[in-house]
């Protein structure tokens, strides 16, 4: 498939999606939104591939926020369907079975700061910054940051930081938890490709529910999400992974998963 926004990768069982709109520091506008709806889901079939990165074109931004002149002639109905676009989006990554890795490389506003919240982890470079600055424009996060920001961050910072519009440098991002470390910008992307190839050399089914039991979990009771727990666990002793990641341990070999 020929995107018109996006730049797709594939390697080493892992694939990379770029949003390249430079000229508009990568602003999502529908059409945007609607590729990466479309990439997501490819990535989602494809059982080669083992982990997701998410960046930016360039070394200014990740995402600068929604399209702000595509937004400007929006009316309720619109505003509507966009906004229904961008969840689904970022329930999609959610909902992908492999780990999803935002490499933030510079702004991260808006719904740029919403799709890295629905990222795994979230890596930045020196030169990053976040936030939610729809206040200034006489609007609200669109794409799921009102709940994701205060999942994130605590409730009380998220308003700060959505009341306010003011954007944070990746520091503060990785102090507040937004972002679990600060590299380089030349080193960024080499940071998550070694992230995500460690992940990729573990056991697909663990991985793919470790993030699926931790994601229904902390939305539960403890009680409730430890019972999660134990199903995942103990469903994962059926695969032919565990017999060959435990088999492996005691020989003394490196194992070989298959994701069976
Ligand atoms: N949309 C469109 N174009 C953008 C853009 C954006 N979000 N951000 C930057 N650009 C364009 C600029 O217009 C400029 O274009 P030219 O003038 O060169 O044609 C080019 O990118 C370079 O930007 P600047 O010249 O402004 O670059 P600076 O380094 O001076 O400033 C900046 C960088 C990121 C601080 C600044 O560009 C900026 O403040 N950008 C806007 C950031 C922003 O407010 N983002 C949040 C947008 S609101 C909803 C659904 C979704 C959402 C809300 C509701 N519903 C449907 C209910 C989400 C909303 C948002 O994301």
């Amino acid at each position: 498939m020929a995107y018109q926004n996006l730049l797709i990768d594939h390697s080493d069982g892992i694939a990379t999606i770029t949003i390249n709109r430079p000229k508009s520091l990568n602003a999502l506008s529908t059409a945007t939104v609607a590729e990466l709806n479309l990439a997501v889901e490819g990535v989602d079939g494809d059982r080669e591939v083992k982990a997701l990165i998410l960046t930016g074109a360039g070394y200014k931004a990740f995402v600068a926020g929604a399209d702000i002149s595509e937004m400007t002639r929006m009316g309720t109905p619109a505003a509507l369907t966009f906004s229904e676009l961008g969840h689904r989006l970022c329930d999609a990554l959610e909902a992908l079975p492999i780990p999803t890795i935002a490499a933030v490389n510079g702004f991260a506003l808006g719904g740029g700061c919403e799709l890295a919240m629905a990222c795994d982890l979230v890596y930045a470079s020196e030169n990053a910054q976040f936030g939610q600055p729809e206040v200034n424009l006489a609007v609200i996060p669109g794409f799921g940051g009102t709940s994701r920001l205060a999942r994130r961050v605590g409730p009380h910072k998220a308003r700060e930081l959505i009341f306010t519009g003011d954007r944070i440098d990746a520091k503060t991002a990785a102090a507040l938890g937004l972002a679990l470390a600060v590299l380089p910008s030349d080193g960024l992307m080499a940071h998550c490709r070694a992230v995500a190839q460690k992940i990729a050399a573990k056991g697909p089914l663990a991985v793919s529910q470790a993030k699926k039991v931790i994601a229904a979990g902390s939305d539960l009771p403890l009680q409730a999400a430890n019972a999660l727990e134990r199903q995942a666990f103990a469903a994962l002793f059926g695969s032919l992974d565990q017999k060959e990641g435990m088999a492996a341990f005691l020989e003394k070999r490196p194992a070989h998963f298959q994701g069976r």
